[in-house]
């Protein structure tokens, strides 16, 4: 069972855990962890304090919305505490993670950097097959190296796509107007992966994006990823590769609640890096788009 310690205690009180629960089983249907990995950005760090940031914020999302009629309490679900890693080694903290992350049988992970999807997906894809992928983000992840490097968190996809974890035909990315060079937008596109630019959506409604999102992944087992930096700077300054022209919240928002048709067995939301925050606006809407997302698992009855 999940539930707030007491209906008495205020927000600022509540303790410090997703939606303030009291349940850390790791039998509940739906676990929620933190992995603070924070050695794979390329730009700005400080992902390894975003669980616990977005753990604070979250006390003060959860319930029912109107949008969202269907309460993330309604489900059987605890936060487990953050996943073990072993510094500095990324090899080796990336097969931690899998190996943590498979003894769940849905996830909804807080980064960390968005390398963190990788290992992730691993674990998932072992488990149910090849998934299709809801991507939020300012950038296509679809790198075959950032400066040098070939695993970072914005080589991530590239190597999900190339191990077969994902396919590429159910793949969309909303949200993208980073700067990327043409062969790396050719391959992205050459593989079958759909891309809603930023500007789509502005010119767009969430209604109809969500259709889009809904029409490329179909019914099958699809997996969620939120990087922050989808959102506008505005909306959320607190990330490591701010884009500006981003997504603002209440689009994110009208997205994602509109998502209900997906088959969805986990997810991710990464990338909140708190020392760049202001006011816990970024904390504030990674943890509300991990409660929408919780919304549409109660919406169908919970997570299996
Ligand atoms: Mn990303």
């Amino acid at each position: 069972m999940s539930f707030r310690q007491t209906a008495f205690l205020p927000t600022f009180a509540a303790r410090e855990t997703f939606l303030a629960t009291a349940n850390s089983s790791t039998d509940a249907a739906i676990a929620v962890a933190g992995v603070p990995l924070d050695i794979a950005t390329t730009n700005r760090a400080g992902t390894r304090d975003g669980p616990a940031a977005i753990r604070r914020a979250s006390r003060m999302v959860g319930g029912t919305y109107p949008d969202m009629p269907h309460n993330p309490y309604d489900l059987d679900f605890a936060d487990v505490g953050n996943f073990g890693l072993l510094m500095g080694n990324l090899d080796e903290s990336l097969k931690m993670i899998e190996s943590q992350a498979a003894e769940y049988p849905h996830l909804i992970a807080m980064g960390g950097d968005h390398l963190v999807s990788l290992p992730l997906l691993r674990a998932a894809a072992k488990r149910h097959g090849r998934l299709g992928l809801v991507h939020f983000d300012a950038h296509v992840d679809t790198w075959a190296e950032n400066y040098g490097a070939p695993v970072t968190h914005g080589t991530n996809f590239r190597i999900a796509i190339n191990e077969g974890l994902i396919d590429p035909h159910r793949m969309v990315q909303i949200g993208i107007r980073c700067r990327v060079d043409a062969g790396t937008l050719a391959w992205t596109q050459e593989q079958g992966v759909t891309i809603i630019w930023a500007e789509d959506v502005h010119l767009s409604t969430p209604c109809a994006i969500a259709e889009r999102i809904t029409a490329v992944v179909g019914s099958g087992k699809t997996y969620l990823t939120f990087d922050i930096d989808g959102l506008d700077p505005s909306n959320a300054p607190g990330t490591g590769t701010p884009e500006v022209g981003g997504l603002q919240t209440w689009q994110a928002r009208g997205i994602l609640t509109r998502l209900g048709a997906v088959n969805f067995v986990g997810m991710d939301l990464v990338e909140v890096s708190p020392a760049y925050d202001v006011g816990e606006i970024t904390s504030l809407a990674g943890a509300s788009m991990m409660c929408f997302y919780m919304g549409l698992l109660a919406a169908r009855g919970g997570g299996a």
